[in-house]
């Protein structure tokens, strides 16, 4: 498959293109950026799944050769962003560029399990969102406190100004169903997407439905995420959504 170059395309969702026939009924979105050591395994397990899945891999200016590998791999459709342009701009970029009726999102690194996404999938039946949660598994969770506590401040506040009850605001992981997400604008190009994303999809009403995950940090590469200021920016774009009443 050709890669599409994405260089300058607004990071929106709005005319989004129709299922075609006989194309998977899922899509699955995989923000990439230097994963050459884990993508290989992530690829293998979500092949495993044996699934009818349609892979759009969207690689924000990889430099280790992950972009040679996705090239490599004819099964995937290949976004290329050529250089960095967000984690949040990769995801906005990978969602509209997906057709499929159900679309799932997750990381390229393995911390969340591919083998879960037929259980998001599941749970599409009767929510129109499921995020993966990692606080919900029960047992002990191997991650920091500072990024736990990021993530649980952030998280109360969302549930507070949106009338939600999620436990794991910031997952990689979750599910949507076309309509749930087809016309959001989707403008954060970096990791406030997350929020903006959240805050979109509870605009509209939605209640933001939850399954438990195994999470497993990361086994090999570099932490590319710099999580205090994450947390800052977030906290910031999630009040300023919410007085402007954009969401
Ligand atoms: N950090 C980061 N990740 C990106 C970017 N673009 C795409 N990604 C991918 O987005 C996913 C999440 O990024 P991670 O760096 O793993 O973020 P995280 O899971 O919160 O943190 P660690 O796994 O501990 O590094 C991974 O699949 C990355 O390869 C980017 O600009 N920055
Ligand atoms: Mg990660």
């Amino acid at each position: 498959m050709t890669p599409l170059h994405i260089q300058d395309a607004p990071g929106t969702q709005g005319a989004l293109p129709s299922p075609r026939p006989n194309e998977p009924v899922v899509d699955v979105v995989v923000p990439v950026l230097n994963e050459v050591e884990m993508l290989p395994r992530f690829l293998a397990r979500v092949a495993a799944l044996g699934m009818d899945l349609r892979l759009i891999c969207v690689d924000n200016g990889s430099t280790d050769g992950t972009l040679e590998l996705l090239r490599s791999r004819p099964e995937i459709t290949l976004l290329e962003h050529g250089r960095n342009l967000g984690y949040g701009r990769s995801l906005a970029d990978g969602l509209r560029a997906s057709r499929a009726p159900r679309v799932v999102i997750i990381d390229a690194d393995c911390e969340y399990p591919p083998e879960a996404i037929p259980v998001l999938l599941a749970g599409l039946e009767s929510a129109p969102v499921v995020y993966a949660s990692r606080f919900l598994g029960g047992g002990p969770l191997d991650m920091s406190p500072l990024r736990r506590a990021g993530n649980r401040l952030l998280t109360d506040i969302f549930n507070l100004l949106y009338g939600q009850r999620l436990t794991d605001l910031y997952t990689g992981m979750k599910a949507l169903r076309r309509e749930a997400f087809q016309g959001l604008a989707l403008r954060y190009n970096g990791f406030e997407h997350v929020v903006e994303l959240a805050a979109g999809l509870a605009g509209r009403g939605l209640a933001l439905a939850e399954a438990p995950v195994a999470y497993t940090p990361r086994q090999t590469g570099r932490s590319k995420m710099r999580h205090l200021p994450e947390v800052l920016k977030a906290l910031w774009v999630l009040l300023k959504l919410r007085v402007a009443g954009r969401a």
